[in-house]
């Protein structure tokens, strides 16, 4: 049998698998947003214009991101999805730009697979799908486009889900869907280790569902993929400090610190620089603690 071709474009093969490499390493990776839509829940607007959007990418590798997550829907509660047409035409200008000018590999964020397609020819080496490839055509093209995909857990659509969210045990379900996710890619062709776990806070969830996921964010880890925690500057914060979404840095920052804490491997994040420190200080004190347990007598 003849190897089929890597559909990714050469330059961008390397950032691919350096991504992948990197996955497989236990530092925690701290994700970049970038949202080119008029309407996400804290940044909608701001990052319109493609050149603001990149330059807003450029200021977050500066914090000390090692992804850029760019994403043209919203999917704040009670959002409607663009046309595929509109979708691509917010993203792609942004992605090859950064693909080309930064060092960081670039995700979309999209569920689509004409956008999939199109994003990873323009340069985006990793899929974030919050719909988990259940769109029609979207886990055939994750599959032939070889790269990694995030898997993420929502209850219903963004359309609709915050109206009545309802479990019976919250992080069960969300753990058999995601292995039930697992098993189709594996199936469809996907590689194993080009696979990546969210339990999707805030989708389809309310505050009480999002803290017990948190809390038992360990049982998802414990699958064996890397989990992507996205919590920056949810309403689940607001609804824990009463803040708005503007004064919510510290609530997400120790947010961020808690997913890592009970296994996250990827932070998306809006606020690169304050989580990039918080987590400097959980690998300062894991390396201590490492040592304490090999040379006790040194500490
Ligand atoms: C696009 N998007 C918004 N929130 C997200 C989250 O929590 N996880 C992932 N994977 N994507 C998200």
């Amino acid at each position: 049998m003849t190897p089929t071709a890597d559909p990714a474009p050469p330059v961008f093969a390397g950032a691919r698998d350096r991504l992948v490499r990197r996955l497989g390493e236990p530092a925690v990776l701290v994700c970049g947003i970038v949202n080119v839509t008029p309407d996400s829940f804290y940044d909608g607007g701001r990052y319109q214009d493609p050149a603001r959007a990149v330059d807003h990418g450029h200021t977050l590798v500066a914090e000390g991101a090692e992804m850029l997550d760019v994403g043209g829907e919203s999917t704040r509660p009670g959002s409607h999805p663009p046309s595929v047409a509109e979708e691509i035409a917010r993203v792609i200008p942004v992605i090859d730009a950064l693909a080309h000018t930064t060092s960081v590999p670039v995700s979309v964020d999209t569920s689509r697979p004409e956008v999939m397609r199109e994003a990873v020819a323009a340069g985006a080496v990793m899929i974030n799908d919050v719909r988990a490839l259940r769109l029609r055509g979207a886990l055939d093209a994750a599959a032939a486009l070889k790269v990694p995909v995030c898997l993420m857990h929502m209850q219903g659509e963004p359309a609709t889900m915050q109206i009545a969210p309802t479990y019976y045990d919250v992080v069960g379900e969300v753990h058999r869907f995601l292995v039930g996710r697992v098993e189709r890619c594996l199936t469809a062709g996907v590689a194993r280790e080009h696979i990546v776990l969210d339990p999707g806070f805030g989708f389809g969830k309310t505050l009480e569902h999002n803290l017990a996921l948190l809390a038992g964010l360990r049982s998802i880890a414990n699958l064996g993929y890397p989990v992507l925690a996205g919590l920056s500057r949810k309403g689940m914060l607001g609804a824990i400090t009463g803040r708005a979404v503007t004064d919510r840095l510290a609530s997400s920052v120790a947010a961020a610190v808690v997913a890592a804490q009970q296994g996250a491997s990827i932070l998306r994040v809006h606020d690169v620089a304050a989580t990039v420190d918080a987590i400097a200080v959980i690998q300062a004190v894991d390396i201590a603690r490492a040592a304490s347990t090999k040379y006790p007598q040194l500490i």
